[in-house]
């Protein structure tokens, strides 16, 4: 008998599992833009139309392979609609008894469904996504009596199990990390190739006018949308990192330069989390550039290691985790997002060039969300909850399974160090090695206090202070609370004073 197979947005893969055993004469495809999709947060503008572009383009590759499809545009389907009642609605009008569905990447889905399962007169059946390397259950047995969860031993499991980077049950090269080589200021004088760029064909066209239209308000620029949007394009982008960027994305995957989010970074966190690209694949092809002597050891392993491993990692956790992790607030934070996330203007040039990428592009490299605008958020107190929305409707890469955890968890510590053995909290001689932000900044960098210090200098003791009940037993911090308790009385107070200031505005 007939089976009606769901496909989300983020499944755009021809060998997902809920298509495995497809019957094409039979068998009916069903997608559906939501409205309710679209504003549960109201994502950034470029996020809508890669994603519903991306949907249509894979609508019309499963027409042209001669399957059954169904396809819902936004204006077809209703305000209020959502997937069950678009899939209700399909069953009751075809007589068909039996939906297929890979598990959704995100838990108030998966809840929803696994409800409707329960309820539904049809037969509901939920697949394991088998896109990911790890599932839900090994990152399970791995956690299981773990005390904490670091990403580094779950990443050398995965790489013995799948012999990646092994030779003769050892880590290629030695070891299993080569930071020590990675992670250096990027010369003034190193021109990074430009990003792949596709021009909108008519399918996106029209979506960028639906977007246009129908979602004025919410955050971000629309113009020049340049992303892939097809398989067959995302496989252009991946090969142009491989020849192109994956040589020196070891050596710059820490640096931050004005004006140019996209550096040597891989820029495939959009085909991966949407389906275009299979996570194996991508890491295979950095595998081969280095046996084939194309890129450098520390390269490779440092690009396989976000991919094989911090993905992989988050993901695990998210599920192990959630819906607890959510509610996670270590910390007590509870001050509203700043107006300059939203693009308000602020004299911090960091934080100005760090939105204003995120602005034009629904993209910021992994340094800019961690050290810049992560930072930021931690060392003011920011609210968990507010932050989370941000991260996710700005990024075009963001899914709660993969956004939450690299929030919660990595930046905020509102997990209380599951993730991280300490905050990721810094002062502004970071951000000054490691871009040329500050040199076009009001504040100096070199100052400590007073109404021309960069801030973080002193949000920074002023955090550490602030927190000294959730924190000061963590061993990693141990140093930085014997320097704080070695300052004079002075030199504290006009922290703090500086710090109180600062604060005061910011509200
Ligand atoms: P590259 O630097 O080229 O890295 C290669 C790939 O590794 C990425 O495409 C991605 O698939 C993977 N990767 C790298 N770091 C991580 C990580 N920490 N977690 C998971 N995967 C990783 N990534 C998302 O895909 N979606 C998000 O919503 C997201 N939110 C983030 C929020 C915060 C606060 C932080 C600190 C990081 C977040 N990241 C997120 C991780 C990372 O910043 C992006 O994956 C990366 O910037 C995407 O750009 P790229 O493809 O050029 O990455
Ligand atoms: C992100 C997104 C958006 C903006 N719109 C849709 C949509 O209209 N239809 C759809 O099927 N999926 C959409 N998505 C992706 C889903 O929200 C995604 O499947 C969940 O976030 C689960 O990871
Ligand atoms: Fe950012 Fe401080 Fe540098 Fe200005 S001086 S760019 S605020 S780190």
């Amino acid at each position: 008998s007939p089976r009606l197979r769901l496909i989300l947005g983020d499944q755009l893969s021809l060998n997902i599992s809920s298509l495995k055993d497809i019957d094409p004469e039979q068998d009916l495809i069903l997608m559906c833009e939501l409205h309710s999709e679209a504003t549960y947060v109201a994502h950034h503008k470029k996020k809508l139309v890669l994603v519903l572009s991306a949907m249509r383009h894979f609508a019309k590759t499963l027409k042209e392979k001669g399957y059954r499809v169904c396809y819902r545009r936004l204006d077809d389907t209703d305000r209020y609609s959502d997937f069950i009642r678009e899939v209700e609605h399909i069953l009751n009008a075809s007589g068909c008894r039996h939906c297929v569905i890979t598990r959704p990447g995100e838990y108030r889905l998966l809840q929803q469904f696994q409800q409707w399962q329960q309820t539904s007169d049809a037969h509901i059946e939920l697949r394991e996504d088998d896109r990911f390397l790890s599932s839900t259950d090994d990152f399970r047995d791995w956690a299981q009596g773990r005390r904490q969860l670091r990403m580094e031993y779950f990443y050398r499991n995965l790489r013995k199990r799948y012999g990646i980077l092994m030779h003769e049950g050892k880590p290629v090269g030695g070891q299993w990390n080569f930071d020590s080589s990675n992670r250096k200021a990027m010369p003034a004088d190193l021109t990074p190739p430009a990003p792949a760029r596709f021009e909108p064909d008519s399918i996106t066209q029209d979506v960028i006018d639906l977007i246009q239209t129908g979602f004025p308000d919410h955050f971000g620029e629309l113009d020049d949308f340049h992303y892939a949007v097809t398989r067959a394009q995302a496989l252009e982008v991946l090969d142009q990192f491989i020849r192109e960027r994956l040589p020196l994305f070891g050596d710059y995957q820490d640096a931050m330069r004005q004006q140019d989010p996209w550096l040597f970074h891989s820029h495939l966190s959009f085909y991966i989390n949407l389906g275009l690209l299979e996570p194996r694949e991508v890491i295979e092809a950095a595998e081969t550039a280095y046996q084939q002597e194309k890129a450098p050891l520390n390269a490779v392993e440092g690009f396989i290691r976000q991919i094989l491993g911090w993905r992989e990692y988050v993901r695990g956790l998210y599920w192990l985790q959630m819906p607890a992790y959510k509610e996670g607030n270590y910390l007590k934070a509870d001050r509203p997002l700043p107006g300059l996330y939203w693009g308000q203007t602020t004299a911090m040039n960091c934080l100005h060039q760090c939105v204003e990428d995120t602005r034009r592009h629904a993209y910021a490299h992994h340094i800019q969300r961690l050290m810049v605008l992560g930072n930021f958020a931690l060392l003011i107190g920011a609210n968990p909850a507010e932050v989370n929305e941000w991260y996710l409707l700005v990024y075009a890469d963001a899914y709660e399974w993969v956004e939450m955890p690299n929030v919660q968890g990595m930046i905020l510590f509102a997990d209380g160090g599951l993730m991280a053995s300490k905050p990721y909290a810094a002062s502004g001689a970071y951000i000054n090695r490691m871009s040329d932000y500050c040199q076009h900044c009001r504040y100096d960098v070199k100052q400590k206090t007073g109404a021309k210090a960069c801030p973080f200098n002193y949000l920074y003791w002023d955090f550490l202070a602030r927190n000294r009940e959730q924190l000061e037993q963590n061993p990693r911090l141990g140093l930085a609370y014997r320097n704080l308790n070695k300052m004079s009385d002075d030199a504290r107070e006009a922290i703090q004073e500086s710090a109180r200031i600062f604060l005061q505005q910011l509200d």
